[in-house]
């Protein structure tokens, strides 16, 4: 596929996802979802590929829905929100979790609507400074999608929750990292390179065991601390007889840095 609207890339075992509509602070409209799941689903046909890297071009990281695409003349019929939700933003969102790799939104700047919560369905969260993060819903009439009223509270309690999806303001991305919505808030003239790191860390990470702790710490949502003392047990099983914990182990026993190979 030709991508008109995003970057795609893969490269020493980084995939770099770029939303590229600046002018439109990289708003989302109908060509770029298609773009967006036609890459997804290369990157889980790639066995090259180790983590997943989500940016935006230019000043922004993603502003939501193009709401260019929602404008009604008079007398027109309105958009069916619904449709476009379960076409677009929910197999977006479930797909972005259920990848089996460790999902990274670098969040260049600002981040709003379902551009906020797209970053926020990602496993590791870094804004630059100068980033911030709108539930602009409630502002145009709308309830928080994309699964805002799922991570919000999860992520910073019901107070903020309910402060953020009702106000509608710009949560500064320092502010973000202070609450725990986000992982990293760093400097902007460090960002490129902070990313860079966090990328090519993973990418050299033990991959399966990045898998198996995503998988981990999602069933925890839904699982007695019994149920997940089993899984806990049931997954550690299966990692102790993989190559990577073997080069692990004799890595730390020999003094030198391990070598892993996702096995
Ligand atoms: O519809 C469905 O399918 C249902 C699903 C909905 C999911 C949603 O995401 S609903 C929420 C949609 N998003 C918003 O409501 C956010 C709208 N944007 C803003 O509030 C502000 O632009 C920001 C807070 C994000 C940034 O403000 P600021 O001052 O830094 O930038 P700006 O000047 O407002 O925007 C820069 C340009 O981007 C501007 O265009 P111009 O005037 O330079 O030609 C602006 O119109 C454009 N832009 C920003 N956001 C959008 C957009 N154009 C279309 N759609 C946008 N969402």
């Amino acid at each position: 596929m030709n991508y008109q609207t995003i970057t795609y890339s893969v490269s020493d075992g980084v995939a770099r996802l770029t939303l590229n509509r600046p002018e439109r602070l990289n708003s989302f409209n109908t060509q770029m979802h298609e773009e967006v799941r036609h890459a997804l689903g290369a990157l889980e046909a790639d066995r090259e590929a180790r983590v997943l890297v989500i940016s935006g071009a230019g000043r922004g990281f993603c502003a939501g829905q193009d709401l260019a695409d929602r404008a009604v003349a008079p007398g027109g019929e309105p958009a069916d929100l619904g449709e476009s939700i379960e076409r677009n933003y929910k197999p977006l969102i479930l797909a972005l979790r259920r990848l089996p790799i460790p999902v990274v939104a670098a969040v260049n700047g600002v981040a709003a609507g379902a551009g906020a919560n797209i970053a926020l369905a990602c496993d590791l969260v870094i804004a630059a400074h100068s980033a911030s993060f709108v539930q602009a819903f409630a502002r145009i009439g709308l309830v928080p999608d994309s699964g805002g009223t799922w991570f919000l509270p999860r992520l910073v309690g019901p107070a903020r929750a309910l402060g953020l999806a009702l106000l509608g303001e710009k949560l500064p991305a320092r502010r973000a990292a202070e609450w725990g919505l986000i992982w990293r808030c760093v400097d902007d003239e460090d960002f490129a390179a902070e990313v860079d790191a966090l990328a090519a860390g993973l990418a050299e990470a033990p991959t399966l065991a990045l898998r198996r702790i995503k998988q981990a710490v999602a069933a925890s949502w839904h699982n007695t601390l019994e149920e997940q003392l089993d899984l806990e047990r049931d997954l550690q099983r299966e990692l102790g007889y993989s190559a990577d914990y073997a080069e692990g182990v004799a890595a730390f026993m020999a003094k030198r840095e391990p070598r892993f190979t996702g096995q």
